[in-house]
């Protein structure tokens, strides 16, 4: 099976010093940007558009007409930002591709800059990860020093600044208009969308803000081309993408592979679940998805697949639950995390977060009471949709989707405590 891995960004991880500009010169880096910035500017944009790349954050966006939509009359500063605060539980792809090969990113945001002709480029990094900070400003150093940034790059004329910034560690952040506010200086809260932020973002500039998977994507579709990037994945998923493999599975870690590939695919190439283990629930992309079960191991996961299954693609971070799981235990330990990460800008999900976790702690513990299924459900239905912002329906996803394919376990919850039904010793998760 490992014929369906697609090493494209992960290709020269195992090369030794594979950050340094040198290793990534030698593995053919920076020529995809010669390559663009001699092309103008829109059709750079329409090649992206044309590949069919679509944001890898969560959403799946399609990238290139995100990046149309920067309106070229506004006399204002174009922006270009890169979310690089990878906090959704689960979710370890953009970490160690900026550890590993911090240049391609790097690439990535001098070619996107052009497009949408911003000379200001912004990456805004998880606050908890300084060795990242820390790479990515060595990186850009090495870069700016071989006349890859700053002013007349390459002779072209063209000027891009980029800027890694840190955040100071908040979920919430990694929300597109709440890490805008945040990079700005101010608390990071989600603002109203519209305007989206292509429209008015940083600075209420034009702002294009991607995932550092999507932008990382674009110098190999420029140096490739897109009918290569086209070969792979589906019809409206293309391309290759890094998932994240966690839980009980043999070999967790990165595994890239094209668009669509399943989970029974992709546990053949983790080694398939550890010794004694039984697949009994996942997620597709992180916790914000709705959770699946074995049923579902052969659903492609794409958007459209993981889509008709009732679940989202998100960030492909695949966390599987073997049978010593508690449901009831794991969707708690999800539901504190939203909790302590909402920004309480809205009463739906910072109250509502709130009594879910007080509801599941009871039912953890044995002692809920008749009812409280039907108020977690309650609780979910008035969170969902009445939001500000999509952590709060994300909060909702695993706990529905658990009652859904799990209804016993909660119910189990009004007289038995988890810890008895799943002794913590048997499990090695939790
Ligand atoms: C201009 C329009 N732009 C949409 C842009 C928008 C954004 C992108 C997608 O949430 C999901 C969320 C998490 N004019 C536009 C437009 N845009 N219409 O397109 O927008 P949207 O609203 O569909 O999604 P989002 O707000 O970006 C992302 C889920 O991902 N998720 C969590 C991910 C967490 C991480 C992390 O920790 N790093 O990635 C996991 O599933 O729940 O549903 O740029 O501006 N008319
Ligand atoms: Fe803040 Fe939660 Fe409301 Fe989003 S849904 S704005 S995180 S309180």
């Amino acid at each position: 099976m490992t014929d369906t891995l697609t090493p494209v960004l992960s290709a020269d991880w195992g090369t030794d010093r594979a950050w340094t500009l040198k290793a990534y010169k030698q593995a053919g880096g920076y020529s995809a940007l010669e390559t663009a910035l001699k092309m103008a500017p829109d059709d750079v944009i329409a090649m992206v558009k044309d590949s069919g790349l679509r944001g890898r954050g969560g959403a799946g966006f399609p990238t290139g007409m995100k990046w149309s939509f920067i309106p070229q009359d506004n006399p204002k500063p174009k922006y270009l930002v890169v979310n690089a605060d990878e906090s959704e539980p689960g979710t370890c792809k953009d970490i160690p591709l900026m550890m590993a090969t911090p240049h391609t990113l790097i690439e990535g945001v001098i070619i996107a800059a052009h497009a949408i002709r911003a000379k200001t480029a912004f990456i805004y990094v998880r606050g908890e990860v300084l060795h990242v900070v820390r790479r990515l400003r060595a990186a850009a150093r090495e870069a700016k020093e071989a006349g890859y940034l700053g002013t007349d790059i390459l002779g072209s004329g063209i000027d891009v600044e980029l800027i890694i910034h840190a955040g100071a560690g908040a979920y919430i952040c990694g929300e597109e208009t709440a890490l805008l506010d945040s990079l700005e200086g101010r608390r990071g809260q989600p603002r109203l969308r519209p305007p989206f932020p292509a429209v008015e973002g940083l600075y209420a500039s034009p702002t294009v803000v991607n995932n550092v998977e999507s932008i990382a994507s674009v110098p190999s579709i420029v140096k490739n081309g897109i009918d290569w990037f086209g070969s792979m994945g589906t019809e409206k998923s293309k391309g290759y993408t890094l998932y994240s493999l966690s839980g009980h599975v043999a070999r967790p870690g990165q595994y890239e592979a094209p668009l669509g590939i399943t989970l029974r695919e992709l546990l053949d190439l983790g080694g398939g679940m550890r010794p004694g283990s039984e697949l009994k629930f996942w997620t597709p992309g992180g916790s914000s998805t709705p959770i699946l079960t074995a049923e579902h191991l052969d659903i492609p996961l794409d958007y459209e697949g993981v889509g008709a299954a009732g679940s989202m693609l998100g960030t492909k971070a695949l966390q599987v639950f073997d049978q010593t799981t508690s449901v009831v235990r794991c969707v708690l330990r999800w539901t504190e995390f939203y909790k302590h990460e909402s920004c309480g800008k809205c009463t739906p999900c910072r109250e509502g977060t709130w009594w879910l976790v007080q509801t599941l702690q009871r039912l953890d513990e044995g002692q809920g009471k008749d009812g409280d299924i039907e108020l977690l459900l309650d609780l979910c239905e008035n969170i969902l949709g009445r939001s500000f912002c999509a952590l709060g329906d994300g909060a909702t996803s695993p706990i529905t989707s658990a009652i859904q394919h799990f209804r016993s376990e909660f119910e189990s919850g009004l007289h038995t405590p988890s810890r008895e039904l799943f002794p913590p010793a048997a499990s090695t998760l939790f």
